[in-house]
């Protein structure tokens, strides 16, 4: 694959997770479950994939690219920055008052197309400018990725009827398909399993793979890239886990809206990044890492099931009576462990 970056995939990817960490943290911002989980597919896309230049950000024949969870805005701000497209210094005001980094995407920004946030609507743009790029004869592509539990909207669907209907095979979807959403998981809130089955029946061109596996994310992008006879829009189901990269935030619902506090919760995410960290890339914030971080102890609120299907730790007493008056809801399986 060609290089379009300082950096290789996976030091873009180190370096999306540890600004997403500082950027929630400083704020007090959401949504970290989802950054790590897409900062993969936003590594490989920005060091490898998309066509653009951050001095010429309206360059006509660059490749359009729309974050349609847009609530995972800091891992595209970050990879704009590390791209050049403004100061990586810039990062730290994300969420800030009068800040351009809006907490979710804001096209204020150089190298953002759209901006987003209100779940649904990014297949439907970006299908739109890929109509567009092919009816004036224009060599650049369209790159979209959504949440898995965004697919619950219907004019994702919609979208997908019109771009297979005008065979946009210059338009890439590629869903983050962590399984989970804001509160539970997905089985648990809107099934849409078979997924790949769904697509297909689109007509869309289906690849899935491991999403937070840079080699197959590549493979499966290449393949498209080659494919020049291909007269379809192709949907990527790339399969990730909410929170990756940080152990204790991994499938816990709970680091879709917190933020890492100060004390363990930080100290624990920085050094777990840190042991992580590719050669050649240095931490803007903690260069040396974090001398004696501090480590979660027995009474602090690690490890522990958080969806709404299972139970909410006894830490959250009004939600917990919330889920109680719902009949049944407690006692239902976890769809994954039960292989429905
Ligand atoms: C139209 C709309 N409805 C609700 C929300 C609130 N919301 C923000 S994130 C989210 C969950 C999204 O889940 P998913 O698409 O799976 O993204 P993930 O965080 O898992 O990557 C919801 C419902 C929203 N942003 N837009
Ligand atoms: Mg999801």
């Amino acid at each position: 694959m060609k290089k379009h970056n300082k950096y290789s995939s996976e030091q873009l990817a180190w370096l999306i997770r540890r600004h997403g960490i500082e950027m929630t943290h400083l704020s007090g911002g959401s949504h970290l479950g989802a950054i790590l989980s897409v900062a993969d597919i936003m590594g490989v896309l920005y060091a490898e994939v998309l066509k653009f230049d951050p001095e010429v950000t309206d360059w006509d024949a660059r490749d359009r690219f729309i974050l349609s969870k847009g609530h995972a805005g800091a891992s595209v701000y970050a990879a704009l920055a590390e791209s050049g497209f403004f100061p990586v210094e810039e990062l730290k005001t994300h969420y800030q008052n009068g800040s351009r980094l809006s907490g979710h995407v804001s096209h204020h920004l150089p190298g953002v197309d759209l901006s987003t946030g209100s779940l649904g609507h990014g297949l439907s743009v970006g299908t739109g400018m890929a109509y567009a790029l092919k009816k004036d004869g224009k060599d650049a592509r369209v790159f979209v990725v959504l949440g898995d539990g965004e697919c619950n909207e219907g004019s994702v669907w919609e979208a997908a009827l019109f771009a297979n209907h005008f065979r946009l095979n210059n338009l890439i979807a590629i869903i983050d398909h962590n399984h989970m959403q804001s509160l539970d998981f997905n089985e648990n809130t809107l099934e849409i399993e078979d997924f790949g089955a769904k697509w297909r029946a689109f007509g869309w061109n289906v690849i899935e793979v491991n999403g937070n596996n840079h080699a197959e994310l590549k493979v499966a992008l290449e393949s498209i890239t080659e494919n020049d006879t291909l007269n379809k829009p192709t949907v990527i189901i790339a399969n990730t886990i909410k929170g990756y990269g940080v152990g204790f935030m991994q499938n816990d619902i709970l680091w879709h809206y917190r933020f890492p506090h100060d004390g363990w919760e930080y100290d624990m995410a920085v050094s777990e990044l840190h042991a992580n960290k590719p050669e050649g890339v240095i931490d803007p914030y903690t260069p040396a890492g974090i001398e004696n971080p501090q480590i979660a102890s027995e009474s602090d609120d690690i490890f522990n099931d958080h969806t709404f299907s299972k139970t909410w730790h006894p830490s959250y007493p009004e939600q917990m009576r919330r889920v109680e008056a719902t009949p049944g809801s407690c006692e239902r399986e976890h769809p994954i462990q039960s292989n429905k």
